[in-house]
């Protein structure tokens, strides 16, 4: 008999979940684990998601995404100091990472010092992600949670501002850690082109930036939230902590890591 007919049976025999997961730990020899999540699966995220019992204890993944010049490296930076003000343990993380061999292609690409193909570019962003993907998972298994300034939304929604093809932009992203939260932080193209000017990197104009805009609307999903990028910062930071606590805690009584855009 098999997991699935377990539940079938469950069903037939109209027992509550908490009945059956009982009687089946004692009786009999079966992953129970395995079992009990498939009766707490649910849908709460466009990966298939699960919720799990203490020994799914862990910390959050929390992303932070939006246009340049939106506030996410200020803000991160206070979340991580409040987290652990608090109490957790958090890290400040950010995409691209330029500190490796990779980061360091992309950072020469970003700053003009180099021309990538418009394909190849995207194919590093996401390398760059993957090769951080192992670190991620053992840092969010100790309990760490992760603020992440930029992620694979970043990668689709920037490099999709190119004519690339949204699908083909989000194929090499399928199988990272799917973000338990993702706070966009919403700000008018105008009005992040106001706020002291670009820095001079790639993507750094108004026209561009309009154009991903509109690309991290088609990418909203059930875990996003959205922040007024545009309020006083201090109402920014509270807002956002408030989100994170609530995910935090709830990544702490347990829930099982999922995947990017896959089941
Ligand atoms: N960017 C960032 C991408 O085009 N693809 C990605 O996957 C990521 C993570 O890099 N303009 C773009 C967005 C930014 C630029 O990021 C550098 P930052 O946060 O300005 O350092
Ligand atoms: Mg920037």
């Amino acid at each position: 008999m098999t997991h699935t007919s377990y539940l079938t049976v469950g069903k037939a025999l109209n027992f509550g979940a908490g009945v059956v997961r009982r009687s089946l730990n004692f009786q009999l020899n079966f992953p129970h684990k395995f079992f009990i999540r498939r009766i707490q699966m649910g849908h709460n995220n466009h990966t298939c998601s699960l919720r799990g019992g203490k020994e799914d204890s862990r910390g959050a993944l929390v992303v932070l995404e939006g246009l340049d010049r939106c506030g996410k490296t200020t803000q991160s930076t206070r979340l991580v100091a409040n987290l652990e003000k608090l109490g957790h343990s958090a890290e400040l993380w950010r995409f691209p990472d330029r500190t490796t061999s990779v980061g360091q292609m992309i950072s020469s690409y970003l700053s003009n010092k180099s021309q990538l193909d418009d394909h190849t570019i995207h194919l590093l962003f996401s390398a760059n992600r993957w090769e951080k993907r192992s670190l991620m998972e053992s840092k969010l298994k100790s309990g760490i949670t992760l603020v992440v300034d930029r992620y694979s939304y970043s990668g689709v929604a920037f490099s999709s501002a190119k004519g690339l093809d949204i699908e083909w932009c989000k194929a090499p992203e399928i199988g990272l850690l799917a973000p338990d939260l993702v706070v966009y932080l919403d700000i008018p193209p105008e009005k992040a082109a106001e706020r002291g000017g670009y820095g001079g990197e790639r993507y750094e104009q108004l026209e561009f930036q309009k154009k991903v805009g509109q690309n991290y609307q088609v990418l909203r999903g059930p875990t996003w939230k959205i922040i007024d990028a545009c309020s006083p910062m201090e109402d920014v930071e509270e807002q956002l902590q408030e989100m994170v606590l609530d995910c935090v805690k709830t990544c702490q009584e347990g829930k099982p890591l999922s995947c990017l855009w896959s089941c």
